[in-house]
This record gives structure tokens, C-alpha cells and sequence, in this order.
């Protein structure tokens, strides 16, 4: 048995993980005990991990327009290309876009080459979309992009507020950590501020749904009420700070009293009360925020409200306190501190700064050093839409599904002259428009080194070989840099090498001005690299890290003291009207990661949440003629998207929900980014992912069907979803459109069935139903059942199962059409526990059978929700139990 330790590659708690293989290569993958991010904890992706690896899809070779090429020729031709286009139209004609998900070795190459070589500020990242707006208000208060909390500090806290994240779902081990100690301290108290009542509302002890965008309004009220209630803490304010006074004037210009703040937020004025009074009376107060702050048209604003808060009340550096900002990726700190977003430089240094300019350029000893910022995400793809852009070089992202007015982007990449894509797969919807399609090595394989939220630095180590030709972020940047007549300054020949530059970097003439510093390792040896331990930046001349800053008062501003910022709050762009009544809210469920890459291909993932949906509240379904589990479309009066319909009263009225997984890859027509207007924030640039405005109708579907397939397909109809099951995978569908020949539609979709492939088929033109089986030999290869009558179509699970059988039995054989099994077996429902594959009827079963009444006794009974607990919230709802009351 070998182990690794390494970490997990999805989302920014960034656990822990071992990584056990057996001498038949089988791998699995376990919770570190050690690790200070979770302790032996892991969440169902976590959990998940090993099934993701064997991935059916990679992208194994380079290619140039869709010709196989040796990686010589892959990379000469990006350097020449770049050289004719840099040559024809500047440098400023090149861009590269790249990712939160690549670690921070590959990061700093990508920034190095263009900032400092190719001498453009043209590289931004995915965490555009995600951080900037926190990383703006960080820089504004405290001079520096510093997260100053540690993870101890949410089991230190007495209130923790939680505003726009939906930890319970998308930092599920904190989530974890908080319930347990809230469950150790019940005098802990637990805020949670969202336009939905989500999961993570489950833990609180007073939930505000405020109006969607007004969470600066809520702040400043909090605020002026503190100022004037006597919450000051005026030595910290007059030692450590500057600006108060502006920004409480305008707190209390803005917001006078806490009726005008319960108004404006359409909540009670008791709620607004009591989460000011906690606030003031609780020294020891943790503020997370997240997308429902980053992502708006006043982000930046947002995050520096809140901060105003803990600054007025000096509850920052302390034990316990502060603003902390959750971040997404697994590396979206890394990135942040390479100086991966294009207004960024590297090592935390300004890029508008001529000063810190040429303290890169002399340590990078390089040749044209990019003289301001280049174009943010938005911008740049816009940029590349109007031909201003030429060459762009997509890392570890999928912008077609992922950026706001994803069409635009589509048109964009699909006129641009060179669209050069490294991902780890071969199919995305990004991949789709490439010239040149570059695999890379993925989470198992790469090598390097990752930031999490609390600034704890870890090693990802590999265990797999490359597969095909893959090769990591960092050399194939390497060898472009080689063509490109750099190779003296890019002589990488191991990650730790990079690691070491950059943590020199960190130290470069860094009198204590800057924060961000890890120069202790500058001189590490690999070995050490291998071992190194997790640990907080920034780092001590002797190695050791920080738990929290500003522990002294002592900020990273020119005066060394915090800056308030005066916010005037504004509300989102978008306006409801009677064309598009509705604010569409987007983000994400607790099995899925982003575009589906990697859960999508987990069968116990996608058992979770199967399809894509939008919810509502139950009574604005009525009123646009809405059935539960029928089919939206939604539109902005230009583009549209058909997704399934769920009612649910914790969505208020006049908002609308649907999660961003879905990408054309695996959907017909659910990609929400279409929705999604290019408004972003003035100062961070970063979109405001978290509000459209739409409409919603009924979509009039004449047909309804599934099919299970062992092969991959692209369906052709309006409405379908690809669902990973164990042996095959399921599609659904839904279309408008009737169809005349349904054995034609049948054996199109299927493809022509091959020689020794038998079609058996079966049609009941009066009940209007239609099914059919393909076998090879005796083994069952897909089964499609089409209903135009509205009818019910068979159980999925039980057809689902048969696909495990090499050779179908005879009895399932003949029951297969009848689409009824020959013995009844149990119906499990949904998948709830994904770690145990529990589903929602045998829970409510047991429930009603064995008279369960607490969370504990399901976990006896059936074992859900004793693993990683991220479906304990759902347990509840199905006992019919709230959290902590
Ligand atoms: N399962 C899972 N986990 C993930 C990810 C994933 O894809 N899947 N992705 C990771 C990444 S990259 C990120 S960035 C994080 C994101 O983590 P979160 O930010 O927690 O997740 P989101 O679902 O994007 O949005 C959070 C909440 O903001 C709320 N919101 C919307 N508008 C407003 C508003 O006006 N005010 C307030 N206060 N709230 C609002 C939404 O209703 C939503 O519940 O998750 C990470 N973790
Ligand atoms: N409407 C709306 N839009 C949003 C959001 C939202 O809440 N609402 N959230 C935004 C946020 S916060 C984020 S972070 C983005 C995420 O959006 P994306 O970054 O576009 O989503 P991913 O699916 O994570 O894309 C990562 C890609 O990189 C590949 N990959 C993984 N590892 C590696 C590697 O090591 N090297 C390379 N070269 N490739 C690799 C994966 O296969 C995958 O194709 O979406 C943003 N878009
Ligand atoms: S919380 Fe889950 S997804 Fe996030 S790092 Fe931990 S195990 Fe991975
Ligand atoms: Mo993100």
C-alpha cells in the first residue's frame, strides 16, 4: 500500500486528503487527520474523489486543428504564431485567460511570461468571476489583499454572520466545522443573510432574506446603528484606522435608522434589530461573505461595508474576529498571490506602480515589462469579439459556459484568429472553438502547491502517471517561453524550482512593506518541497507561519492604518419590469463542480441533483401556469433556456434560482450564462453573476422520454440532460416538437444499429408510447421509452440496473419493454447521502416504519449522513425538523 498526501482539488477549504494504492493500482482516497483545514473531514465531492480519476474523456495529445501533433510542433507554432501577431499589432494583441484551478507553479509562469516577457498586462483569470471584488475591498482597507482570519477563528467566534454564501453546499467542511461548534458552544449564534433560505439557513438562528442587492443598505445601517449606540471602539479607531468619520456620516446619510434599512431590504424591523443588537453586544464576531457579495455591479462596495463594521468595533486580528472572505477555487489565493488577475503585478506588488514595476523587472531580469494593467475578463472578451484581441490562450477554465453573455463570448472565440485551449479533457463547450488544443495534466498527476482561504499553503503531490502525451500548465508555458527566445529566464526543469523563485520573489526588497511574504523557502531543496507541511503565509525568517493578521493594529497602507471606505449604496443595474418580471439568481448545488468536467462523470454525484432546474416560489409558479417537474423556459428577450421547474418556498417571491453546472456538454439548452448580462463592477470588473432580469413561462412539451445509453451521445432535442449512472448513461428529454417516425427518431439518435447489434422495438400508436432496446449479443447496450401522452414512463432506477448484467436474464428481457421488472424491487428515490447512496423514499420509509426522530437515528438505521454530513440539512427537512430550535 502506497500513500500520498495531497490535497483536494475542488473547492478553496482545501482538505486534506490520503491517497491510498493497493498494489493492483486501486485507488482510495481518505480524510488527513492532520490536516488544519479539515481535521479528518471531507465532503461528498471529497469523498467522490477517486471515482473522477479514470476519466473516460481526456484529452491525451496536442492538436492543431484537429490533427494529432508531437508537442514540438504544438509548441512552436503557438510561439511563432504569437511572434507574427506581437509583431503585426503589439503585444497587446495577445492575451491569456487562466484559472483558480491551476496551481500556483503554473501560475506563476503564465503571469511571468506575459507580464514580464511577452510585456502585456493581458492575462486575467477565472477568479475575476469569483474573488476580485473581496480582493479590491481588502486592498482598499487594508492596503494589501489580505484575508486576515484563520479557520480557528469560526470555532473561536460567538456570532458568526454568514452573507451570500452558501457554505452548507460550497465550503461544506466548514460548514461542517460550524455545526460542530455550535453544537459545542450553543451560545454561539449563527446569522445567515441570502436572498434564499438555504441548507446553510439551517444552522441559523436568525435567517435574513433580505431583497436581492441590498446588502450594502444592510451594512451601512449597521453601521450608523453601531455608531450610535455606543459600539465604537475608539482606541482601535483612532490608533489603527483612518476615514471613520466619512463613513459613518454617510452610513447614516445613506440609511438614518434601522426602519428605513428593514424597508429598503424588505425585512421585518425586528429581524434587522436583533442582528444589529448581536452584532454590537458580541466581541467576538466572524463576518464570511462570498459570491452573494463578489458577484454584483457594487461588489467591491459591499465587501468594504461589511469590513467597516469590524473596523469601527475593532473586531479584526483578534481571536474570533473578522470580515473573511471564503474563497472558491482550490487556488484562488495562489493565483492571487503570483498576481495572476491582469491588475495585479506578482508577490502582492501593483502593476500601476512604477516602483514595484521595476522591482519585478530586476528580479525577473526581463526584457519588456508590461506597463499598466490589461483588459479584465469582460473586457478582454469583448476585446477579442471586436478583433482588438487576436491570440488568446484559455488554462484550466471554460469561459463559454462560465462568463456572463456567454453568446457574446461564443461569437467571440469563434471569430478569433488564434484560440489556443490546455484543459485536462477532451469535450467542454470552450474546447469546442480551439485551434490548438493542448491535455494537461490533472488533479493525481500535477505537481505543486495550492492557497486556501485561511492562507494555509499545501502540497498537491502526484500519484498517476501522465496520461498520453499530458504535460503540466507550468512546462508546456515553459517550453512556448523556450520558442519564444526566453529559455534563460524559464530554466524550469521541477516545480519546486518555481516555488523557490517565487518565494525568493516574496522576499525581494521586502522591508516588512509588504505582507505576502514566504521567502523562508526560497532555498527549499525537493525534498523539503515534498514535506512541507502545511502553513499559513505570511512566514517568519525561521519558517513559521501566521494564524491571524493585524494581531498589532498595524495594517499595509502608506500610513499603516485601515482605511474606511465611505459607501454610497447602490442597487443592481438590472431593474424588474413587466417584460422581465424576474430576478434570476444563479450558483451552485452541493454535489456539482462548475461546468461538470470531473462530478459530472460520478455517478453518486450526479445522483444528487440529476438535472438541471430552476426554482421558485410555489405561488409565483401558479401564477405563470408552472407545473413542478415541468419544463421553464426563461428568457431575457433575447436568448433563453429550458430547465425543469421546482417549487420551493425558500425562494422569495419574484426571484428565480437556477444553478450554473450544466454546460452544452451535458444539456440541451441549460447553460444560464446565457442570461446573464456583461454588467460588472466598476473598481473590481468582476460580473454580477448574481442578477438578471427575466421572464419565465411554461414550456408546451408534446413529447416526454429517457433514454439509458452505455455510449456518450449528443442528443438533438429542445430539452435533454446527460445523467452519469453506474454502468451507462441516462438522458432525458423533453421537445416541443412532435415527431411523425419515431423508430426514424430512434435509431437517428442511437445510430444506425450496428452489424450483431439486435433492435427490438415496440409502439402503441393509440397511447401514443413508444420503446425500444438495442442488445449486443445478450448484453442490454441502451433502451429509449418515449411518451407523447403525457403518460407515466418506467421507474429509471430499476431500467438503470439492468445495464449491470453482461448478459440481460431472460425474465428482464421480456419485462424490459413492458417497462415493468418481473419481481418488484425497492423504489429508492433521489439520492440524498451521496456517500452511502441513500435515497429520499427508503429515508422517509424508515422514518415512517421505524418511528425515527433525530438525524442520529437515520445515521444508525441507514448510515446517511454519518460520513461527511453535508446532507444532514436534508435529513431534517425530511424529518420535519429545524436545525437548532
Ligand atoms: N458544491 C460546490 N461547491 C463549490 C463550488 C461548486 O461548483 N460546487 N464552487 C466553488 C467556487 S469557485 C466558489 S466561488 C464558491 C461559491 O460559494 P458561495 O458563494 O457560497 O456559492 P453560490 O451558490 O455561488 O452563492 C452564494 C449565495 O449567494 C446568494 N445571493 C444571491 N444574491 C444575493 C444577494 O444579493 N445578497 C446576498 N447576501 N446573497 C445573495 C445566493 O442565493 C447563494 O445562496 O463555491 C465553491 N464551492
Ligand atoms: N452565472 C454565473 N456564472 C458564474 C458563477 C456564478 O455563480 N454564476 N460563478 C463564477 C465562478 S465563482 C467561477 S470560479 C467560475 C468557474 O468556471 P470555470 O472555471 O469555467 O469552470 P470549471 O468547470 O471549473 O472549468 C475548469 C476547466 O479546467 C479544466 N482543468 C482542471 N484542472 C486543470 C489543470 O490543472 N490544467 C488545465 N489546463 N485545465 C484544468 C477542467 O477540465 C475544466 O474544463 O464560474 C463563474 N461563472
Ligand atoms: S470541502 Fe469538500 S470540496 Fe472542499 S476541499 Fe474539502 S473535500 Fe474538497
Ligand atoms: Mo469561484
Amino acid at each position: 500500500m502506497k500513500t500520498t498526501k495531497t490535497t483536494c482539488p475542488y473547492c478553496g477549504v482545501g482538505c486534506g486528503v490520503l491517497v491510498q494504492q493497493d498494489d493492483n493500482g486501486n485507488i482510495s482516497v481518505k480524510p488527513d487527520k492532520e490536516h488544519p483545514a479539515n481535521f479528518g473531514r471531507l465532503c461528498s465531492k471529497g469523498t467522490a474523489l477517486a471515482e473522477t480519476l479514470d476519466h473516460p474523456q481526456r484529452l491525451l495529445y496536442p492538436e492543431i486543428d484537429g490533427q494529432r501533433v508531437s508537442w514540438d510542433v504544438a509548441t512552436s507554432t503557438i510561439a511563432s504564431r504569437f511572434q507574427q501577431i506581437i509583431a503585426a499589432h503589439g503585444a497587446e494583441a495577445v492575451a491569456f485567460y487562466v484559472s483558480g484551478q491551476l496551481l500556483t507553479e503554473d501560475y506563476y509562469v503564465a503571469n511571468k511570461l506575459m507580464k514580464g516577457f511577452i510585456g502585456t498586462g493581458n492575462i486575467d483569470t477565472n477568479s475575476r468571476l469569483c474573488m476580485s471584488s473581496a480582493v479590491a475591498a481588502y486592498k482598499r482597507a487594508f492596503g494589501e489583499d489580505l484575508v486576515p482570519c484563520s479557520y480557528a477563528d469560526l470555532e473561536a467566534a460567538q456570532l458568526i454572520v454568514l452573507v451570500g454564501s452558501n457554505a452548507a453546499w460550497c465550503h461544506p467542511v466548514l460548514y461542517q466545522r460550524m455545526v460542530k461548534a455550535k453544537k459545542a458552544n450553543p451560545a454561539l449564534q449563527v446569522i445567515t443573510i441570502d436572498p434564499r433560505r438555504t441548507q446553510t439557513a439551517d444552522l441559523a438562528d436568525l435567517h435574513l432574506g433580505l431583497a436581492p442587492g441590498t446588502d450594502a443598505i444592510l451594512f451601512n445601517g449597521l453601521l450608523a446603528w453601531l455608531a450610535e449606540n455606543g459600539h465604537t471602539d475608539h482606541a482601535f479607531v483612532s490608533q489603527s484606522t483612518a476615514g471613520m468619520e466619512q463613513a459613518v456620516d454617510m452610513a447614516k446619510s445613506t440609511t438614518p435608522n434601522v426602519q428605513v434599512v428593514a424597508e429598503q431590504c424588505r425585512l421585518p424591523v425586528e429581524d434587522v434589530q436583533r442582528f444589529y443588537a448581536l452584532f454590537g453586544t458580541t466581541a467576538q464576531v466572524v463576518t464570511v461573505f462570498s459570491q452573494g457579495i463578489n458577484q454584483s455591479a457594487s461588489g467591491v462596495d459591499k465587501g468594504n461595508a461589511l469590513i467597516n463594521c469590524h473596523l469601527l468595533t475593532g473586531r479584526i486580528g483578534k481571536v474570533g474576529a473578522g470580515a473573511f472572505s471564503f474563497t472558491g477555487q482550490p487556488n484562488a489565493m495562489g493565483g492571487r498571490e503570483v498576481g495572476g488577475l491582469a491588475n495585479q503585478l506578482a508577490a502582492h506588488l501593483d502593476i500601476d506602480n512604477a516602483e514595484h514595476r521595476a522591482l519585478v523587472q530586476d528580479f525577473w531580469q526581463s526584457p519588456t515589462m508590461a506597463q499598466g494593467a490589461g483588459l479584465k475578463a469582460v473586457d478582454l472578451f469583448q476585446a477579442i469579439g471586436a478583433g482588438k484581441v487576436k491570440a488568446v490562450w484559455i488554462m484550466g477554465t471554460n469561459p463559454v459556459v462560465s462568463l456572463p453573455d456567454t453568446e457574446q463570448v461564443r461569437a467571440a472565440l469563434a471569430q478569433c484568429e488564434l484560440v489556443i485551449v490546455s484543459d485536462c479533457v477532451s469535450h467542454t463547450d470552450t474546447l469546442e472553438l480551439a485551434h490548438i488544443r493542448l491535455p494537461a495534466l490533472g488533479w493525481g498527476e500535477r505537481n505543486g502547491t495550492v492557497t486556501n482561504s485561511d492562507r494555509t499553503i499545501s502540497r498537491q503531490a502526484p500519484f498517476l502517471p501522465a496520461p498520453g502525451e499530458a504535460k503540466q500548465d507550468w512546462e508546456i508555458l515553459t517550453a512556448v517561453a523556450h520558442k519564444l527566445g526566453f529559455a534563460a529566464h524559464f530554466p524550469y526543469q521541477a516545480a519546486h524550482e518555481i516555488f523557490r523563485e517565487h518565494a525568493a520573489l516574496s522576499a525581494y526588497h521586502n522591508a516588512g512593506t509588504r505582507c505576502f511574504n514566504i521567502g523562508a523557502w526560497q532555498d527549499v531543496t525537493v525534498a523539503q518541497y515534498d514535506a512541507l507541511l502545511p502553513t499559513q503565509w505570511p512566514l517568519n525568517a525561521a519558517g513559521q507561519g501566521t494564524v491571524r493578521l493585524f494581531t498589532d493594529g498595524k495594517f499595509f497602507t502608506a500610513s499603516g492604518k485601515a482605511q474606511f471606505i465611505a459607501v454610497q449604496p447602490r442597487l443592481p443595474q438590472a431593474i424588474r419590469s413587466a417584460a422581465l418580471p424576474f430576478v434570476l439568481n444563479t450558483g451552485r448545488v452541493r454535489d456539482h463542480w462548475h461546468t461538470l468536467t470531473r462530478t459530472g462523470i460520478s455517478p453518486r454525484l450526479s445522483a444528487h441533483i440529476a438535472e438541471p432546474y430552476v426554482e421558485i416560489h410555489p405561488c409565483d409558479a401558479r401564477d405563470q401556469c408552472l407545473q413542478e417537474g415541468g419544463i421553464a423556459r426563461i428568457h431575457n428577450g433575447m436568448q433563453h433556456i429550458l430547465v425543469k421547474v421546482k417549487t420551493s418556498r425558500d425562494q422569495q417571491r419574484g426571484s428565480l434560482f437556477v444553478p450554473i453546472h450544466w454546460s452544452g456538454q451535458f444539456s440541451g439548452a441549460a447553460g444560464v450564462g446565457r442570461l446573464i448580462p456583461a454588467v460588472v463592477d466598476p473598481i473590481s470588473g468582476q460580473p454580477e453573476s448574481k442578477h438578471a432580469t427575466v421572464a419565465i413561462e411554461p414550456y408546451q412539451v408534446v413529447w416526454q422520454g429517457f433514454l439509458i445509453s452505455r455510449r456518450k451521445l449528443t442528443p438533438k432535442t429542445d430539452y435533454w440532460t446527460a445523467i452519469r449512472t453506474e454502468h451507462a448513461w441516462r438522458y432525458e428529454f423533453f421537445s416541443a416538437s412532435s415527431i411523425d417516425d419515431w423508430a426514424a427518431f430512434a435509431r437517428d439518435l442511437l445510430c444506425q444499429p450496428a452489424d450483431g447489434v439486435n433492435w427490438t422495438e415496440y409502439l402503441d400508436t393509440a397511447r401514443q408510447t413508444y420503446r425500444a432496446a438495442r442488445f449486443t449479443g445478450a448484453q442490454l447496450e441502451s433502451c429509449l421509452f418515449i411518451s407523447a401522452d403525457g403518460g407515466a414512463l418506467p421507474a429509471r432506477d430499476w431500467l438503470v440496473s439492468l445495464f449491470a448484467h453482461e448478459q440481460l436474464p431472460a425474465a428482464e428481457r421480456t419485462s424490459l419493454l413492458l417497462g415493468k421488472p418481473a419481481v418488484a424491487g425497492e423504489d429508492k428515490g433521489r439520492t440524498v447521502c451521496a456517500c452511502f447512496n441513500v435515497g429520499e423514499k427508503t429515508i422517509r420509509k424508515a422514518i415512517a416504519e421505524q418511528a425515527l426522530d433525530s438525524v442520529e437515528s437515520i445515521g444508525r438505521c441507514l448510515n446517511a449522513g454519518t460520513n461527511c454530513g453535508s446532507c444532514i440539512p436534508e435529513l431534517r427537512t425530511l424529518l420535519g425538523v429545524s436545525a437548532t430550535r
